[in-house]
């Protein structure tokens, strides 16, 4: 644990992809975090307790105890994930700037994941779909999650043309991208998208469920890829 910080307390949900990404990278850096569960299906993000946490109303928020009498929360994964890699930076999950081309492939990858694959599928918006507009929300998640997957494997596919791939998103290292990866494949084989339409992303997430840091920071968090 990095001397600076009294403690860090990580508000997850066992199911959340967003949650994930952090308990992946925390496993992956061997930070050890204090965890307080969210029931999301009971709607405690939305307890006026939890918004006054994150007025967003959504996991992960992290609240860092930088010392008995100053403590500051961190909302959005992308903000924690900075935070951490600052903090504890080994391993980099992110390719330095002299390694430009790889470093931009990484966010571009973990932002595609983050911006456009889990907003519009998120649980307040399948409800929404359901209640309000008399549609299906898992059907429509597996359309969000068919559609960047197809992308995903593009880009990956680009990759192997142009420099042969690697066993990772990016290259043989694991790195952000996969860490926003793998939450999202197993949140999009709950609503039953069929991993083997993606030859390339498949080996991706095999070879990232080998390593111990997804199993347990993954969905569920007990060694299954399917939740
Ligand atoms: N952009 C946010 C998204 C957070 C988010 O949508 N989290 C989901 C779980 S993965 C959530 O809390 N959903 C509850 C809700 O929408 O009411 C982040 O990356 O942290």
């Amino acid at each position: 644990m990095a001397a600076t910080f009294k403690a860090l307390h990580l508000y997850t949900a066992p199911l959340s992809g967003c949650s994930a990404r952090i308990r992946i990278a925390a496993y992956l850096k061997s930070i050890p975090l204090i965890y307080h569960t969210i029931d999301i299906s009971k709607s405690e993000q939305s307890s006026s307790t939890y918004l006054a946490i994150n007025p967003n109303g959504s996991v992960p928020s992290l609240t860092v105890e930088a010392s008995s009498s100053q403590k500051f929360t961190i909302t959005q994964s992308p903000a924690i994930l900075d935070f951490l890699s600052a903090h504890f930076p080994d391993p980099p999950l992110l390719p330095g700037i002299e390694r430009p081309r790889e470093r931009a492939r990484v966010m571009e990858l973990a932002s595609l994941v983050a911006c456009d694959i889990q907003p519009p599928q998120n649980s307040r918006i399948r409800k929404k779909i359901g209640q309000d507009f008399n549609g299906n929300g898992e059907t429509w998640a597996r359309w969000v999650y068919e559609r960047g997957f197809s992308i995903y494997e593009t880009f990956l596919e680009t990759r192997r043309k142009e420099k042969g791939g690697g066993k990772y998103s990016v290259g043989n290292e694991v790195s952000l991208a996969d860490v926003f990866l793998v939450p999202a494949v197993q949140g999009g084989l709950r609503v039953g998208i069929e991993l083997g339409k993606w030859p390339i992303l498949k080996e991706i997430v095999d070879e990232c469920w080998s390593l111990e840091a997804f199993r347990k920071g993954g969905l569920g968090g007990h060694g299954r890829l399917v939740p």
